[in-house]
């Protein structure tokens, strides 16, 4: 089976290959359709988000689609950045300026109140109609100041408690063992295999 995986974003495009490298799926990128623009994120969800760039994609090639959205909830934010997570410095912003107004925004905030969570919400489509959602979240504190060079996004600014390191200072391999989007990606996983048993 061949599947697009629909993203624009190179962290996660990457992310997603890794994780799911060992299925008899061919993965092609958008880099092989340069011409493919991405549907607006207009959705109040991750979810809703997700859908329209799967379906978009799917349509437009012809080929299954995995599409990507996630973002990052700040407990102290109400839930900011959240589906904004990639244009919260505005609409051109780099994962730098994002991190960094972030950072400003949390200014004098305690550790123990600097919570929150990656969220990622994976959407497959296929022409003839099929749509399914997986989902994965990544519970985590917002450090003081960057550290570590991995990954991309926020991984700089997100500790992950239990190692006591942020996610850009994770070895290799480790964030795809933990992530938001390693949780969705299993359980995508668990779906195809289920469907390809069910095929033969
Ligand atoms: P596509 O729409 O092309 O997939 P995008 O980067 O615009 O790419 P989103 O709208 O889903 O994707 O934005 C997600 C943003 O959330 C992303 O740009 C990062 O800033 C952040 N993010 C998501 N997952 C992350 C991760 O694993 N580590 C760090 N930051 C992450």
């Amino acid at each position: 089976m061949k599947m697009v995986i629909a993203t624009k974003n190179r962290g996660k495009a990457r992310e997603i290959a890794d994780i799911l490298k060992g299925l008899p799926i061919e993965i092609v990128t958008l880099e092989e359709y340069p011409a493919i623009v991405l549907p607006p994120e207009t959705g109040e969800t991750f979810r809703e988000n997700a859908r329209a760039k799967a379906r978009a994609v799917a349509e437009v090639t012809g080929l299954p689609a995995l599409a990507d959205d996630s973002g990052l909830e700040v407990d102290a934010l109400e839930g900011r950045p959240g589906v904004r997570s990639a244009r919260y410095a505005g609409e051109n912003a780099t994962d730098r300026e994002n991190y960094e107004l972030l950072l400003r925004e949390l200014k004098g905030v305690p550790l123990h109140e600097r919570g929150g969570r990656f969220r990622c919400a994976l959407a497959y489509a296929e022409l003839e109609g099929i749509d399914e959602i997986f989902e994965g979240s990544f519970e985590g504190v917002i450090a003081e100041s960057p550290e570590g060079e991995g990954g991309f996004g926020y991984d700089p600014v997100f500790i992950v408690p239990e190692k006591g390191v942020t996610v850009a200072e994770l070895g290799p391999g480790e964030k795809d063992k933990i992530s938001h989007r390693a949780k969705a990606l299993f359980l995508f996983r668990e779906f195809l295999i289920a469907r390809q048993k069910k095929k033969s």
